[in-house]
């Protein structure tokens, strides 16, 4: 600890004292005032003035005695008291205190040791006892929640465990709220003054022991248990305690109890209902937290009220229905036909009826203002729709320029068992306060009903509460009991002023129970049969609060019979109706409608991608400048460096990759589309190849982004780094994605192989995500992948795994003549999937994301070392008017132009490519060996790989990949290799695999050995090096080793030639100065004196000081359109129309016989004869693919040694050469020199 910390510590501690003992002497003379009033107050007509009367009668008596033995041992206010000497209120208070020999002394006065001198003399006792009672309202503001009454089975106490110990737990609880109780008070009636930190006297300063301690109770352990004391600002904490100890503050008035009643009548008639006409169905009721339905719609009455127009909300199964009819109003008939088994007449393989989303607009009655309602679609996967949710929220935030969220809600409906179970609720809540990610406060509601599936709490959770995960944020907790409809309707009140006023998190979690079992049809007896007992006992909650507002006279019995009549008829006349609906589209269900996007759009019109040069070089002008100089931005001397490369490429009309990005960025925000890109280390990029986020370097959080400042009229580019999460974030980004088709969102992994760790967003959302709910979304993932040495996490974004949940069929080869061949197959997947190697590339698949007629997630393969591989750079004409996206990129070398000579065609896709192209021009077989390159892998371009099969009549087909065989693209590509090239007559050719073997990891993490296998697979390929390639080669590294190092020198010397320049300027301006100060003072001495004006620099650039303004060009379809129904692509396989192609494979995918392994030599397989033993690609003869398993028994390859000893020695030199580089200098070639 700091020793520092230790002394202003006692410093204040001493401040506080002397602040207390004045506090003391002013408070004992406001007692008296205080005393007389309460006890006028309270006193009967005959009690005359005296104070000497019940609760003080016992404590006055013992004043007295002392008095009368001593005048001088009471405080004088007393002794005026007793003596009857006339004093005024006034007067005592101006008095000055006189200093008596008990009066307790400063902490500077008193003595350092009691031994030597005597402790002070003080009225100890009533001090402790004020003391005392602070420490007691402080307790139960602290902990009074534990010892609340929340549970309306009265099973489980305050401590969630087994009735027997609750008994002794609760007592022991409330032991601790009251401390000293039994050691202090013997009067229960004794006044006392109420500290600043409560509020439960309302207008009164005093109160008797006993009413504190009622009103204590009251307040924190009724059926509210108030969890806030963690928050750390006083004034929030303040501001809760207004809301729940100001006495009377819970007071409905008539028609508002009459208000909670009619809507819980609703909820729990919902239930009956279905109940009684679909008693076998599944439907997750909510039975036992009927007041689930009033609390929610409180929180939106009160919100509206508040200035919120739009609600998302995000909840699992349970009660999701009766939030559907009863808080959102979709019209019943509509929920209760999907009881009747109708089939879809749109597209989409549809869900079940408690995972729908749903959207409506309606006038909100209560505050008679107009709210839109989202729920969100979700899957059965519990809690991961909360980060689409606020993504979602987030989104429309944006696009409605509602930078505080004061127009958008997002409320996030919980189950106990998930909230507290699921990590994605603590990643969600975690970005709660992020400023790329916050949604400026959202409402969880927990329908707790005290048990999941089966499991009870004790065998579910290590936290007391469910709720735990959210104290991280400091959101205040209300846990509430169900069956107390006021009290839960106050929390939604409570938690919407909150959220309105803090723009924070805050969680109601309402205690309740589950009627039934974990659905209808499910006997809970089997597991929880102590709890069912009671249940079974159980009045329903409205049925009491029904009867209590009769005995109150609120509502008569009648009117309530009236009530469940009037909505029982309701229910039936939309049973009649619904019988009549034959037919439902997906598209009802729809919660994020683009109606105006969708509208008179061609979706098979795909819009031109490239640019012209014009616009390239003015963005590539920025994008290469520092910050201008009226910023007087500090750059980083490495970034100014990168800059300066930047600006050459211009020059040169070459792009790099970094450039290429840009380039689809800086053009989409031109064209006022918003683009966002988010992830852990986006600003720089994990492999420092992006720098869109300049950082001064003098000046903390002084950031700038010169692609936010390319156009005045321009659409913003947000940059995120985000928290370390991949599934939240990456959900959170989804749900950004479907507010609004004029966006591009772009997630980046830090490395592809950690998106695994947001699989259920990649397959509940992304890959499945419009077939189940006909919800589009364009977002874009780019995910880091190639096998570099760098170990098994990270080489691979498992490509296999994408292209295994893509659903176009392998079997159906296109309609060739369909002149919208390439667009429709892009409609009719789920997803695309690239694997790009050109910067040219990289920006056409960016920009067609938002050319195209309809939305796709797009999943990138982006490179790692190829980020800054010299070959990997596109010219500017690649990206002009007349080039598009290329799905397949030919070879357009030698064997390219004499097809006849070719021996092998190698397909490949990504960063291999270079690999094999270098390997090519070594082995010198540029003219017998073709490489194309497969961009887009999914879907899979048919039409393309055709044509160059046909082109190379004579080649072996070979596809060729880093990844092991039963990883990367080949399990996906054979069999639509297979299905081309049955398509052409003759062709008796098969695709062969060339490349690593079968594994489990996705690369080794042994460089060696790594290195041996990249030599294996290319050995397998090329052959053996010749000695003459040997002799070449040598003499080139030889060369371009002599280059760099004459390149490093000249650099060098250059850089020491700068900085002796830079001396001998400074030196001058020096002279200079000096000289020019000389001048001055003569100037001043001729002149007289003369004022210098100040200068005014103009602000510099700060990332997040002004958020920019969401661009008129960019149409905020989802903001500004009316809710009307979107109609999804009608030319979208439909269940109904879709072959059956399951039962009837094609001949091509017949073959399911075993796979050799790939080290076994086997004649060449034929179209449809699948990889069978026997059946070795012709190729695999040649191929050298050690088993990784085997390959520490096997000597390893002699070149791959002699790579070993080079790399070694590279490595050293590499080593020597970054020590002589200045210490700020950044490594660009180098991958890793990030991590
Ligand atoms: C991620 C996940 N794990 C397991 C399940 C299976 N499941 C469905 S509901 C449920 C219990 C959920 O309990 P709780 O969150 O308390 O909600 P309740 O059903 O009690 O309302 C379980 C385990 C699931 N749907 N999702």
């Amino acid at each position: 600890m700091n020793p520092n910390q230790g002394r202003i510590g006692q410093a204040i501690l001493a401040q506080g004292l002397r602040h207390e003992y004045a506090r003391y002497n002013a408070g004992r003379r406001s007692l008296v005032i205080a005393s007389k009033l309460y006890s006028k107050k309270n006193r009967t007509p005959d009690d005359s003035d005296s104070l000497a009367n019940g609760s003080n009668a016992i404590y006055i008596d013992k004043l007295y005695s002392k008095w009368s033995k001593d005048p001088g041992s009471v405080d004088q206010s007393w002794d005026a008291y007793f003596s009857g000497k006339p004093r005024s209120i006034s007067s005592a208070r101006q008095r000055q205190p006189k200093k008596r020999k008990w009066q307790p002394a400063s902490v500077s006065e008193r003595p350092a040791s009691s031994a030597t001198n005597p402790a002070p003399q003080a009225d100890w006792k009533y001090i402790d006892d004020h003391l005392v009672v602070q420490a007691i309202i402080r307790a139960y503001q602290t902990r009074g929640h534990l010892a609340a009454d929340l549970d309306p089975l009265g099973i489980v106490g305050p401590t969630g465990h087994s009735p027997a110990t609750d008994d002794r737990k609760l007592q022991a609880t409330r032991a601790v709220l009251r401390q000293h109780y039994s050691y202090i008070f013997n009067d229960l009636n004794a006044l006392f003054k109420l500290p600043k930190s409560t509020l439960i006297g309302g207008d009164e300063e005093f109160l008797p022991l006993r009413e504190i301690l009622d009103r204590l109770e009251r307040v924190y352990c009724g059926h509210i248990g108030v969890e806030y004391m963690m928050i750390t600002s006083i004034h929030k904490s303040n501001w809760i305690r207004e809301q729940f100890e100001k006495p009377g503050v819970i007071n409905f008035k008539p028609e508002e109890k009459k208000l909670i009643l009619e809507r819980l009548t609703r909820s729990t008639g919902f239930e009956n209902f279905l109940a009684k006409k679909y008693s076998s169905e599944k439907r997750f009721g909510l039975e036992g937290c009927d007041i689930m339905i009033p609390v929610m719609k409180e929180i939106i009455d009160q919100s509206n009220k508040c200035g919120v127009e739009s609600v998302h909300i995000g909840m699992a199964h349970r009660g999701r229905l009766n939030v559907l009819a009863n808080v959102c109003r979709k019209p019943m008939k509509e929920i209760l036909s999907q009881f009747h088994g109708l089939r879809a007449s749109d597209w989409g393989s549809g869900d079940v009826k408690y995972h729908l989303g749903l959207f409506t607009e309606r006038l909100n009655r209560q505050s008679n203002k107009n709210v839109r309602i989202t729920v969100v679609a979700n899957p059965s996967h519990l809690e991961y729709v909360n980060p689409v949710v606020l993504g979602k929220a987030r989104a429309e935030m944006f696009h409605r320029g509602d930078y505080q969220g004061n127009k958008v809600l997002p409320m996030l409906i919980h189950g106990d068992a998930s909230f507290c179970g699921q990590g994605v609720v603590y990643e969600s809540i975690h970005m709660s306060d992020l400023p790329a990610y916050t949604t400026h406060g959202t409402i969880h509601v927990v329908s707790n009903n005290q048990v999941g599936f089966t499991t009870d709490p004790r065998f579910s959770r290590s936290s007391r509460y469910c709720t735990d995960v959210a104290r991280v944020v400091n959101a205040p907790i209300f846990h509430v009991n169900a069956d107390d409809p006021e009290a839960c309707v106050h929390c939604a009140r409570v938690a919407a002023l909150w959220r309105a006023k803090f723009h924070k998190d805050v969680v109601i979690d309402i205690v309740g129970y589950r009627r039934n079992g974990h659905n209808e049809a499910d006997e809970p007896m089997f597991t929880q049969p102590l709890m069912y007992q009671r249940i079974r006992k159980l009045k329903n909650c409205t049925v009491k609060y029904a009867e209590k507002l009769t005995r109150d006279g609120v509502i008569k019995m009648e009117e309530y019979t009236e009530m469940v009549k009037k909505y029982d008829n309701i229910c039936n006349e939309a049973f009649e109706e619904s019988k009549k609906i034959k037919t439902f589209k997906n598209s009802h269900w729809l919660d994020s409608p683009w109606s105006g996007y969708f509208q008179g759009r061609d979706r098979l019109r795909v819009c031109p991608t490239g640019v012209n040069l014009k616009t390239l070089q003015h963005i590539g002008e920025i994008y290469s400048s520092p910050p201008p100089a009226e910023h007087k931005f500090e750059v980083h001397k490495g970034i100014l460096r990168i800059l300066g490369l930047r600006k050459n490429m211009i020059k040169e009309k070459i792009a790099d990759w970094s450039l290429g990005e840009a380039f689809a960025i800086g053009t989409l925000v031109k064209d006022g589309i918003h683009v966002r890109i988010s992830g852990q280390d986006v600003e720089r990029g994990t492999f420092s190849h992006r720098h869109h986020v300049l950082h001064h370097q003098t000046k903390d959080n002084v950031r700038y982004n010169s692609l936010q400042h390319l156009y005045p009229d321009q659409a913003p580019y947000d940059v995120c780094n985000s928290s370390l999460s991949e599934c939240a974030i990456l959900g959170f980004e989804t749900g950004y994605s479907m507010a609004n088709p004029n966006t591009l969102v772009i997630w980046e992994a830090q490395f592809g192989d950690f998106a695994n760790t947001a699989q259920p967003i990649i397959d509940t959302f992304l890959a499945s995500g419009e077939t189940k709910w006909v919800r589009q979304s364009g977002l874009c993932m780019f995910l880091p992948h190639s096998m570099e040495g760098m170990g098994p996490e990270h080489s691979s974004g498992r490509i296999e795994r994408f292209l295994q949940l893509s659903d176009d069929d392998p079997d159906c080869f296109p309609d060739m003549c369909d002149a919208d061949l390439v667009a429709r197959q892009l409609m009719n997947t789920n997803w695309i999937v690239t694997n790009l190697t050109t910067p040219a590339n990289l920006f056409h698949a960016l920009r067609r994301q938002v050319a195209l007629g309809f939305r796709k997630p797009l999943i990138n393969f982006s490179p790692k070392s190829v980020l800054r591989h010299p070959k990997a750079r596109s010219p500017f004409r690649d990206f002009n008017e007349c080039s598009s996206f290329q799905r397949l990129i030919p070879d357009t070398g030698k064997a390219g132009e004499n097809p006849d000579c070719v021996k092998h065609l190698v397909f490949c896709s990504g960063k291999v490519y270079y690999d094999l192209l270098k390997e090519r021009e070594d082995h010198e077989q540029e003219s017998t060996c073709a490489l194309v390159r497969v961009e887009q892998i999914c879907p899979f371009p048919y039409d393309l790989i055709l044509e160059q099969i046909k082109k190379y009549k004579t080649a072996e087909l070979i596809w060729f990949q880093e990844e092991h065989k039963n990883q990367g693209a080949w399990s996906y590509i054979q069999p639509r290799f297979d299905t081309t090239i049955l398509k052409m007559e003759g062709e008796s050719r098969g695709i062969n695999y060339h490349g690593r073997p079968p594994n489990s990891a996705s690369s080794t993490g042994n460089k060696v050995q790594h290195y041996s296998q990249y030599d294996a697979i290319m050995t397998g390929l090329f052959g053996e090096l010749t000695e003459e390639n040997k002799k070449r080669i040598k003499e080139i590294k030889e060369q371009e080793q002599k280059a760099a190092v004459q390149q490093s020198e000249a650099s060098l010397a250059k850089a020491k030639q700068d900085k002796m320049k830079e001396g001998e300027k400074k030196a001058g301006e020096k002279k200079a100065g000096e000289k020019k100060a000389g001048e001055k003072k003569e100037g001043e001495k001729k002149e007289g004196e003369k004022k210098e004006g100040a200068k005014g620099a103009p602000p510099a650039p700060t990332g997040n000081a002004n958020p920019p303004k969401p661009s008129a060009k960019a149409a905020p379809a989802a903001a500004a359109e009316p809710p009307t129904e979107t109609s999804p692509s009608p030319a979208r396989k439909s269940l109904a129309a879709e072959p059956p192609t399951e039962t009837s494979p094609s001949p091509a995918r017949k073959s399911t016989a075993p796979e050799a392994p790939t080290t076994a030599p086997s004649p060449a397989r034929k179209p449809g004869q699948g990889s069978a033993p026997g059946n070795k690609p012709k190729l695999a003869q040649k191929e050298v693919t050690p088993s990784d398993k085997s390959n520490d028994k096997r000597e390893a390859p002699k070149r791959a040694a002699d790579r070993d000893n080079k790399q070694d020695k590279q490595d050293e030199n590499e080593s020597a050469k970054r020590l002589r580089k200045s210490e700020d200098e950044v490594t660009p070639n180098d991958p890793t020199s990030s991590l």
